[in-house]
Parts: C-alpha cells; structure tokens; sequence
C-alpha cells in the first residue's frame, strides 16, 4: 500500500480538520508529520464544533489507529489538556494514540523564547502563535532538543536542566522577564508524567508494518504550504516542512510509498499573522468574508485577514507537492457576493505581468490582475449533489480546475460533516 498525503495549499486553516474527517472512513490510520499546537484542525459533527491542536483528525471515528510522527514538536501540557478534552466523546485513546519517541518536545522556556524573539522583531514580527514552535525546532536542528523517549530515561531532568540554562542565557540577553517560568514547569512536569502513561513507539516501524500489511495510511499537514520553512513566503512561515515530501521525513516513509496527494484549498483565500498577501481585502468585501467564514484563528482567536483565490499561489503549490486531487472548502461563504474575483497573474512594480512566486516577489509590493465572473448568490444548504450547484458555482469550479490542470474532487458546502459534495 501507498501513504496517501493531504495538505493545505494555501496559508493555513482551509479546512483540513473538516476532510481528513470525512475521508477517515477509507483509512485505517492517521498520521500528523509536523507543526505542533500552533495547528487548530476544526470538526464540526452532530451539532458539536471540535478543535484538534496535535491529535490527528482520525480521532473521533473508530478502529482508526491515530499516530503523532517523529516531525510533529509535542507540547505535554496542551496534549494532556486535548486528551481531557475528549473524554466527553468516549474516546479509548489508550488504544488507538501513538506518539513517536522521535518527535521533539516543547518545554516552557521554548514559549518564553518565542515570545522574546517576536518582541524583539517589533514591528517585523512574524505573528507567530507563541507556542514555541520556532525555538523547538531550531534546537532540534541544532541537536539539543528533548525527545519523546528521552522523558523515560534516567537523566531527563539533567538534559531538561541543560536545555533551560541555555535558554535562560538568551532569554538574559534578551532581557525577557522569567517570573512565570516556575508556575509553568509545575504544570509541565504535572504533564509529563500524564505523559508517560501514552503509547510511545518508534513510529517509523509502526507506519511501514501497517503499509506492508496492506492497511490504508492517511498522513495529514498542519499549516499551508505558502508556510513552509523553504518555499514559503519566508522568514514569514512556520518552522516545519509542510510540503508533501515533509510527510516522508516527518513519518519515516521513502517517497516512493507516497500515493495521492490531496491539495485542499478555500474558495477564497485567509492568512493569520504576518507577511505578503497580494489578494488581500482591506474593504467591506473582506469584512464580509471574515464575518460570513467565521475567519478566526481556532489556536489563539485572531481574525483571520481574508483575500479573493490567488491562482499563482496555488499553482505554485500544487507544483512543489505534486498535488494529484484538489479538495475546494468553504465555497458556501462566497454565496454573499454578486461578483467574485480570481487573481490570474501579480503586476509587479515596474508594470509587467507575471504569474510565478520568484525570490524576488516576496519583497516587492504586487498589484493582483483579477478576472471577474458573475457569483452563484444563492444558499448551497439544499445542495446534495455536484448536479444541484448552481451554474455559477459549476463555472466557477471547471474555470479553476483547467487553470489548475488538477481535477477538483470535493467541494464543501458547509461546515458540517455532511455538506461535503464529492465528484
Ligand atoms: P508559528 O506559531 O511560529 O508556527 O507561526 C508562524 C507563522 O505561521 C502561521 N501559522 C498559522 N497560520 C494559520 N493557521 C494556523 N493555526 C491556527 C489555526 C492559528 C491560530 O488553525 O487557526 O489560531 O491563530 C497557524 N499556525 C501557524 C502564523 O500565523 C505565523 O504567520
Ligand atoms: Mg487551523
């Protein structure tokens, strides 16, 4: 069996939680392969709207084993706190959670670190969730950070000691205020030993025996690839491969055993936090998106800045994921607007047209060239099937797919489970 792959392709929350929910019933695992608490992955069932921070989605659905791999950054606390969390549903997540010895942990002086380092950038900041994604993974790349394992053996707390001297040496430099950090190590030691009670596994085993016995793995990405660390629009990205091939690194699997790849994407488009935006809306239209798509950040509440679709961008990620099937999310809050808007190429500064995402482009001031075509303006709620669309929704979508050269599969109406149209 092959692992199949979905992403987000555009900056983050168009709706990943809401797929991997719907496309569950096919696998028989769910695997996270980078982020970490800064993900919000939104399920909405039976009337009850459910966030995910670092549980995969596969979680609410039964006999699907659920994997946190070796490329996810683990924060105990928030981890103990989803666990509570899910209690009401009746969850055994004792039976089907495993968490990689591999993946990297966060402690609390990483958080303090984020915070230090976004401060210092003032007005340049990246508008990072401030869960110590950034500081985490910079030490797992400099080769100091905490493994999951590492919480088992007997020198944990000499290793954590060293760790938290270092960062206390740059927090010094940094002048950052530290009061807090004793409140936070009680509730963090508090976690790990919660945490010592999960399934840890060297999951990288895991995953391949489930492909070799034939089982159906599903690998879901947090975050978007507009992004990641390398093609991203950086430094204004996360810190974490959010590309397909990060799913290999972040799980242990040869990209050869990587099958489809499912690019999901709003029907518009949102960005929280900083960084180039060239569709961005800063009139009634936006307001309007926002409003309509709830455009809030499901991690930390932030409004969400909301644009018309960039097919630039889009094609750009489909490229570097090699994306086999799209997934359209959220069509249903474009039902407000008579006209809508498809940005088709950026007109740079000195007047020419272009349509790639060069180095050159993140530093200069775009001017999107939309096409515009006639809205659906009617309620998709009624809408069963692909043949109840409204013509303009049934234009809008073939327009898309043959700009994109990639079929569109799945079209989401609404926010429930249910209003999920297939093709
Ligand atoms: P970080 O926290 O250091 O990785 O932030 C770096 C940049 O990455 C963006 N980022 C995100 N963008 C969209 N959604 C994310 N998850 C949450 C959600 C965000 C929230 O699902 O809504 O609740 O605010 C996410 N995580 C990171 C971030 O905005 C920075 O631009
Ligand atoms: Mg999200």
């Amino acid at each position: 069996m092959k692992m199949d792959v979905l992403l987000g392709l555009q900056w983050g929350d168009e709706g990943k939680g809401k797929v991997v929910d719907v496309l569950a019933p096919q696998y028989q695992v769910v695997a996270r392969f980078q982020g970490g608490p800064n993900a919000g992955h939104t399920l909405e069932f039976d009337g009850i709207k459910h966030v995910l921070h670092q549980i995969p989605s596969g979680i609410f659905r039964d006999n699907i084993v659920n994997i946190i791999g070796n490329g996810v950054v683990l924060d105990p606390v928030i981890l103990k706190k989803e666990i509570e969390g899910l209690h009401k549903f009746n969850i055994s997540f004792r039976s089907n959670l495993f968490i990689s010895k591999k993946a990297t942990i966060i402690i609390p002086t990483h958080k303090l670190l984020d915070a230090a380092y976004e401060k210092s950038k003032g007005d340049k900041k990246i508008g990072s969730t401030l869960k110590g994604i950034g500081p985490t993974y910079q030490d797992k790349i400099g080769r100091v950070a905490l493994r999951v394992g590492d919480i088992m053996a007997p020198d944990f707390m000499d290793k954590y000691q060293a760790l938290v001297e270092k960062h206390k040496g740059i927090l010094g430099f940094y002048d950052f205020d530290i009061s807090l950090l004793a409140e936070l190590e009680k509730v963090f030691f508090d976690a790990v030993e919660f945490f010592k009670t999960l399934n840890l596994v060297d999951s990288e085993y895991e995953v391949n025996a489930y492909l070799k016995e034939g089982k159906s793995v599903l690998a879901e990405g947090a975050q978007g690839s507009l992004l990641d660390i390398d093609f991203g629009s950086y430094p204004f990205v996360t810190s974490s491969t959010t590309m397909a091939a990060g799913a290999c690194t972040g799980l242990g699997v040869a990209p050869s055993k990587i099958g489809e790849v499912f690019g999901i994407f709003k029907a518009y488009c949102t960005r929280v936090g900083s960084g180039p935006f060239p569709t961005e809306l800063f009139d009634a239209d936006g307001e309007a998106m926002r409003k309509e798509g709830n455009e809030f950040g499901s991690t930390t509440g932030r409004p969400r800045r909301c644009g018309w679709i960039d097919l630039p961008a889009l094609r750009y990620s489909i490229m570097i994921n090699g994306v086999t099937q799209l997934f359209m999310m959220k069509a249903d809050v474009l039902n407000i607007f008579e006209e809508i808007k498809i940005c088709t190429h950026y007109k740079l500064p000195d007047g020419s047209i272009v349509d790639k995402l060069s180095y050159e482009l993140n530093d200069q001031e775009v001017e999107p060239v939309y096409k515009t075509v006639k809205g659906w303006n009617t309620d998709l709620r009624n809408v069963q099937s692909y043949e109840d669309f409204p013509v303009e929704l049934k234009e809008y979508v073939a327009y898309l797919e043959e700009a994109l050269e990639v079929p569109i599969k799945l079209v989401s109406v609404g926010p429930d489970r249910t209003q999920t149209i297939l093709r």
